[in-house]
């Protein structure tokens, strides 16, 4: 430990911590636009810096190492200004056009800039790189005259996903942030998975805004049906402003019925189809010699990843649609047909954590209804903004239930939502179903947690079935090249490309890891307290087979519920 004083406060800190942590101990937030505490430090702002032992030269406190007896001062008048003209400086660079700006109000430079009291016009040439603004990909829009260079996003493409579509180009005044080749977004082999958009400070990296489709289907008088996706649930509070973690289901079908929505389903239905029908294509592949290890399909953040990067092992993937897929094909066909509501007069949208879905919704190849069968994939954060246009004061709502038919899903649904759901839920169905008994321990744990690879071994009726599941693309790039050399020793993997899985997921608020694990812990919650906890029992499973689907692998399940890969 080293005894420090910072501010006049004396205090005691372990040796090799910074200055900004050392701070925060204190209680002094000390700014930073390139530092992220789930990141590694980057020092290229330069908007911490602070004084120390009363030397000339001021220091960034991200990197700057505490030292026995060391004197720090964080707001001077000479730290002040010196932050000021930091910020006099990023701004001579950046549009000044906040009001229409997506990031306003949650955007880092501005609440800096504002706390730092900015009153007074700057005092250098505005010069804007003059970029036009990349709207091309579905699911991110990339303004580059907005980027500050912090380097976030280079960091979280590169190092985490190891998709690599961000870097610097050039040198000095010239560096920007872009995809390679002048390229842009969407003709890249970027995966849409919005981590990018997370980890952005300002509104260059922003979210693909769909609300206006719901707003046209209104006008049009459109039939407008919702599903709502399992972490939706235990984030659209948050990103209302609300403690991270809340769960507010009820209140959030009743601000969606006071936006229009005629009906409000739950999406943990079909992620409890997904587990009939893909766990069922498992049985088939072990007991008929398919194709394994086996790997879920649902992530389109991994699909596109596979597609892109190992594209010789697309059959590994389930054929099984995505439960977003599904339910936009049922919707569609089966639904449509018992309400009477002809499918062409059907606004078909669902309420994600993700920003991959819309481009998942858009795939040329999910339209087996007849019709492209999810009409919009909306965001969290999207639905957030038409909470807060409608003027809805969501944290005094009543609460609603889901709509039937589709109303009740199972647990297993639900922890579809964390790393290691999708494979706990499908464990509880093909357990009970191959070997008829009843699974006394429901809960997996060797699946759940944030170890980037996890592990398991069940006997199922003396076969031992061997699982792994990795969340983020680069734990599912080491996966990928084990079965590419022969060494991924498993019957099936899941694989979900954000970090956390979906509740981590781009479309989600701005997220850190303690918070995906306050908001998992709840996700685990809701899985206990549901009455039904393994997909096969779920009542509207049952039915929607005896109406309608035969049974698992059936024709119509094939022709509506499974999909092919590009390659
Ligand atoms: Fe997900 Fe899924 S779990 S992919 O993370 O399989 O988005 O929540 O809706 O489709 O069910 C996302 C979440 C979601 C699908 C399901
Ligand atoms: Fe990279 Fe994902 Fe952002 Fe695409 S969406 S640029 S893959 S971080
Ligand atoms: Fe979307 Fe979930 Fe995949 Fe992230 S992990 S890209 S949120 S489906």
């Amino acid at each position: 430990m080293v005894n420090i004083n910072i501010d006049g406060i004396n205090l005691q800190v372990e040796e090799g911590t910074t200055i900004m942590e050392a701070a925060k101990k204190i209680h002094v937030n000390i700014p930073s636009l390139c530092h992220h505490e789930d990141q590694s430090v980057k020092s290229v702002c330069r908007i911490c810096v602070v004084e120390v032992n009363g030397q000339k030269l001021l220091q960034p406190a991200c990197s700057y190492p505490v030292a026995e007896s060391m004197s720090i001062r964080t707001n001077t008048p000479r730290i002040i200004k010196a932050r000021k003209n930091i910020l006099e400086l990023i701004f001579s660079h950046h549009p000044q056009d906040c009001l229409n700006c997506d990031k306003n109000g949650s955007c880092e430079l501005q609440s800096i800039a504002q706390d730092l009291n900015m009153n007074s016009p700057i005092r250098y040439e505005v010069e804007l790189r003059g970029k036009a603004v990349d709207t091309s990909s579905p699911s991110i829009t990339f303004d580059a005259n907005k980027c500050i260079l912090c380097g976030r996003c280079v960091e979280v493409c590169n190092d985490v996903q190891t998709v690599g579509i961000l870097a610097k180009e050039n040198r000095g005044y010239n560096t920007v942030v872009a995809p390679p080749y002048g390229k842009k977004l969407q003709d890249t082999a970027c995966v849409n998975c919005g981590q990018c958009v997370q980890v952005c400070p300002v509104g260059a990296l922003t979210i693909h805004d769909d609300t206006n489709l719901v707003y046209k289907a209104k006008e049009e008088g459109k039939v407008l049906i919702a599903q709502v996706a399992p972490s939706s649930r235990t984030t659209i509070a948050e990103a209302l402003g609300e403690e991270t973690g809340t769960v507010s289901t009820g209140r959030m079908i009743t601000a969606m019925k006071m936006l229009g929505f005629d009906y409000v389903f739950d999406t943990d239905f079909t992620a409890d189809l997904t587990i009939m029908e893909e766990g069922n294509e498992l049985l088939n592949r072990i007991t008929n010699g398919g194709v394994l290890p086996m790997m879920t399909s649902c992530c389109p953040g991994w699909v596109k990843f596979c597609e892109t990067s190992y594209p010789k092992y697309t059959q590994h993937l389930s054929s099984a649609k995505s439960p977003q897929q599904m339910f936009g094909s049922v919707i569609k066909t089966y639904f449509a047909q018992k309400a009477g509501i002809d499918p062409a007069n059907i606004f078909s949208c669902s309420i994600m954590p993700c920003t991959a879905k819309k481009f998942e919704c858009k795939r040329p190849e999910m339209s087996d209804s007849g019709y492209q069968d999810v009409d919009a994939a909306l965001t969290v954060q999207e639905l957030a903004k038409l909470i807060k246009s409608a003027g809805i004061d969501f944290s005094k709502l009543e609460e609603s239930r889901f709509d039937n038919p589709f109303g009740l899903g199972s647990g297993a649904g639900e922890i579809f939502a964390a790393t290691g759901g999708v494979m706990e839920a499908a464990l509880r169905t093909v357990y009970e179903v191959l070997t008829g008994e009843e699974l006394k321990q429901l809960e997996f744990q060797a699946v759940r947690g944030f170890e980037g690879l996890k592990e398991a071994a069940v006997d199922i009726n003396g076969t031992t079935v061997k699982v792994a599941v990795v969340h983020s693309l680069g734990e599912a790039r080491k996966i990928m090249d084990r079965v590419v050399d022969g060494t991924a020793d498993y019957h099936f993997i899941e694989v979900m490309a954000c970090p956390g899985g979906c509740i981590g997921g781009g479309g989600n608020p701005v997220r850190n890891w303690k918070k995906v694990a306050k908001r998992t812990v709840n996700v685990y919650q809701q899985d206990k307290d549901l009455p039904i906890r393994k997909s096969h029992e779920s009542p509207a499973i049952k039915m929607i087979y005896e109406e309608f689907l035969g049974e698992p692998l059936s024709e119509t399940s094939h022709h509506l519920l499974h999909t092919k890969y590009a390659n």
